[in-house]
């Protein structure tokens, strides 16, 4: 009796999914600022790219979607670098690019400290600063807040009267007003407690402006203009200060963005001044402890989703020393677990709905020009980004980048009809919308282009794979018909007129390129390569499935499944491998041998076609897998662990992801390519739920690819499709204890070495019906709502 009472308790707690703390806390932290060895704006070049070291390596970041400011924790002169996601200029390649808004000095001139410490809580989402000097002990506080827009930064000492500094913002990178490429105008003034930064952006007559409010309790203030139209604002003797910090630009997320000439794109939209300067009245007027409630409410509502435990033990060194130990070999699954819930937190903080999706960058960038603009990069990059979203939990966050797509619709109709006219023109039709819609790699918040050059038709498929399981994570049915569905099926539109019939009655993409893959020092051209037939194949599948759904009869579905059989998407070479080109025998004769990206197993992750289903496929992928090699970087690493955890191999997953952190993570545990972009962080966090629950076969499979290493864990709340929110606890490898809560009420297919022997209650601990299908699968029927105990 008391054993029942007891499991019926640990089985009800057990199942508080969005469970209100995680059982750890998880801090980034350092007893030393930000270095300031490059000097600010420090510009040198490394292999083409700006480098900021000290940004790039040291800061923190802490972003609300819309804003991303990264902290160094300087005692002396603190630097908060501020950026919001439109303010972008011509950008690197001349289709607009994300600019750095703004550099926000605070002259403190406390020039050494001691007890000195700074953090990035992952648990809420504060930075924190704290240290002593000359007797007194002072600390700072940072969060940027989603619900009031604003970053909030608090001062405070250990004695009253002790806080003196200079609020002093710099606006970086102004041209000459009439350099219409890189032109920049802008200027500071103070008045009273306000610091106004305002100017325009030069190439798209983007205005822009941001506002900095100073709240001192005890002292006074005093704001200063100078001659070079520097305002600034001086603290004298308060008790504690409040900075809110907030910038807008009049851009706005509509079809003339991408339709439109640069000098005209953003005509007649609103000045943001009486933007910004609402959220700071709002902000003084909720108050600071108001804004931190809310702020903390509104973060862990997603962050709280999922736990995963590894081990019990959180080290006691700062995390660069932590991160160089691991780099050196001593292994650290709190490091793991670390930078497993950074992916989230990142995410959290760089993709909220009302503003852009997640960049290149998430939400941060120093430079004038962001590497690779910090754009939408559609041959690998943006759909890495959003992986996480569904396994981890935070599908929501995918909604910016679907309106960011569904907004670029109409100009990728017209890439589409480009692309057509010029490659089959004897496909196209008159009506435009009939060629569906098309994106080719190159995207940024200002333009987008269509497929071609060094990425083949593929890369839109393997961009409307995100949609597919968007849904299939949600299992929403209004979000398929009226998102998902329209998305997929322009897609397949276009998909089908890319391909042409071949003499052995195969219909192949021509032209054709494996992304970015390089023969004879060019981007190599073929007719229907692996990825491009396979991204066509999936697309014309999640299609099917979803008219299926919606029970749509559309007469194109008759297109589709002719030309599904004649794609011949997969093929295997010589060497045993799963080729990249048809024309191709052994491994890695076309092409760079150990190029970054592994484009012939998109069909493999984040596609579904090669699976345990087809077992010639899976081992031919492993054979690409081993001779593409693990070394890359950052990105192209994330996609190999992902891949390895599909391919079921636990070890060599786990290999990848040690690979991440001792080659491609920075100090602040930022992913490097190098430079910093975001996309392996974002990859490397899928790639671990994938090791710990997949779902893609038709069924849930808990622990596909667990290491040896991590002998013993559990997890919580992350998702499987079908909308069920699965939790687990494991030891020597083997499942210990799993429960499910189903979201949707959908028909539950579980894979299970004990399925024979296994049972299953509901949460009144009655014994649910069960089918067996083979000997692994149990399958059940759920209730919308109800969480489900399988016993073993
Ligand atoms: C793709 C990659 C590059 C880089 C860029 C942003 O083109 O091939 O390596 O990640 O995106």
């Amino acid at each position: 009796m008391k054993t029942l009472l007891l499991s019926t308790i640990l089985f009800l707690s057990g199942f508080s999914a969005a469970s209100t703390e995680l059982n750890k806390e998880y801090t980034l932290w350092y007893n030393r600022p930000a270095y300031n060895r490059g000097g600010d704006f420090s510009k040198i070049v490394s292999r083409g790219y700006p480098y900021d070291e000290d940004w790039e390596r040291w800061s923190l970041p802490i972003g609300n979607g819309a804003m991303g400011a990264c902290i160094f924790g300087r005692t002396d002169i603190e630097r908060i670098q501020l950026a919001e996601k439109t303010m972008g200029n011509k950008g690197a390649y001349g289709m607009g690019g994300f600019t750095n808004f703004a550099e926000i000095y605070l002259d403190i001139h406390h020039n050494y400290a001691q007890d000195y410490k700074r953090t990035l809580r992952l648990n809420d989402a504060i930075s924190t600063v704290s240290y002593k000097y000359e007797g007194t002990e002072y600390s700072r506080e940072y969060f940027a807040s989603n619900p009031a827009n604003v970053i909030a930064v608090k001062l405070k000492a250990s004695q009253p009267g002790m806080i003196s500094f200079t609020v002093r913002p710099v606006l970086p990178y102004l041209h000459a007003f009439n350099n219409e490429q890189t032109g920049r105008t802008g200027h500071v003034q103070a008045e009273k407690s306000l610091i106004t930064l305002k100017g325009e952006i030069q190439y798209f007559h983007l205005p822009y402006e941001g506002q900095i409010k100073v709240i001192n309790y005890g002292g006074t203030l005093s704001s200063v203009n100078k001659e070079d139209n520097n305002g600034i604002i001086n603290v004298s003797k308060a008790d504690s200060v409040i900075l809110y910090i907030t910038a807008a630009t009049s851009y706005e997320l509509k079809d003339s963005v991408f339709l439109l000439p640069n000098a005209i794109k953003f005509k007649g939209n609103a000045h943001p001044h009486n933007q910004v300067t609402e959220r700071i009245r709002k902000a003084v007027e909720k108050g600071y402890e108001y804004l931190r409630s809310e702020h903390i409410a509104d973060y862990q509502h997603f962050f709280n989703r999922v736990d995963l435990q590894l081990t019990e033990h959180t080290p006691s060194i700062p995390t660069d020393k932590l991160l160089n130990q691991y780099r050196n070999g001593k292994h650290n699954a709190y490091l793991e677990e670390l930078f497993f819930q950074y992916g989230r937190y990142l995410l959290i903080s760089s993709s909220r709905q009302g503003s852009l999706p997640a960049n290149l960058q998430g939400a941060w960038n120093q430079y004038e020009f962001a590497p690779w603009s910090g754009g939408y990069w559609h041959n690998v990059n943006i759909q890495m980004n959003y992986w996480p979203a569904f396994n981890t939990n935070l599908a929501e966050l995918f909604i910016p980048y679907m309106n960011y797509n569904e907004t670029f619709r109409k100009a990728a109709v017209n890439k589409a009809v480009n692309y057509i006219t010029q490659n089959n023109p004897e496909a196209l039709n008159s009506i435009a919308e009939e060629n569906g819609w098309t994106i080719g790699t190159g995207a940024t918040a200002f333009g987008i282009e269509g497929p071609g050059g060094h990425s083949g038709p593929g890369t839109g498929g393997f961009t409307t794979k995100l949609f597919w399981d968007y849904y299939d994570f949600t299992r929403n049915k209004q979000l398929l018909k009226d998102h998902v569905y329209p998305a997929l099926m322009g897609m397949a539109k276009f998909l089908s007129k890319t391909l042409k019939p071949q003499s052995d009655g195969t219909l192949l993409a021509d032209p054709s390129f494996s992304p970015e893959q390089v023969h004879q020092q060019k981007y190599y051209r073929s007719k229907g390569c692996i990825f491009d037939q396979s991204m066509i194949l999936e697309t014309y599948h999640d299609l099917l499935n979803a008219a299926k759904i919606l029970n749509d009869k559309d007469p194109f579905l008759k297109t589709v499944k002719e030309q599904m059989g004649k794609l011949d998407a997969i093929q295997i070479g010589e060497s045993g491998q799963i080729k990249e080109f048809r024309e191709e025998k052994q491994y890695g004769e076309i092409g760079q041998y150990q190029h970054r990206h592994i484009s012939q197993l998109c069909a493999m992750y984040p596609g579904t076609i090669i699976n345990t289903g087809t077992p010639e496929w899976l081992e031919a992928a492993k054979v690409t897998l081993k001779e593409r090699g693990d070394k890359s970087t950052g990105w192209a690493m994330a996609h190999r662990l992902n891949l390895w955890a599909r391919a079921k191999n636990g070890n060599r997953a786990y290999k990848l992801y040690q690979d991440i952190l001792t080659y491609g993570t920075l100090e602040n545990l930022w992913g490097s390519h190098p430079p910093f972009q975001i996309d392996a962080n974002f990859g490397a966090t899928a790639g671990i739920a994938e090791m710990l629950l997949q779902s893609h076969e038709g069924y849930i499979e808990p622990l596909p690819a667990i290491p040896d290493n991590w002998k013993k864990g559990s997890f919580n709340g992350l998702m499987a499709r079908g909308n069920f929110e699965v939790s687990a606890t494991w030891e020597n490898s083997t499942i210990q204890s799993l429960q499910i809560l189903s979201n949707k009420g959908e028909l539950c297919r579980i894979k299970l070495r004990e399925a024979a022997t296994a049972q299953v209650i509901d949460e009144r601990n009655k014994p649910v019906k069960l089918k067996f299908s083979g000997n692994d699968i149990l399958e059940f029927k759920t209730r919308k709502g109800a969480n489900y105990k399988i016993i073993f």
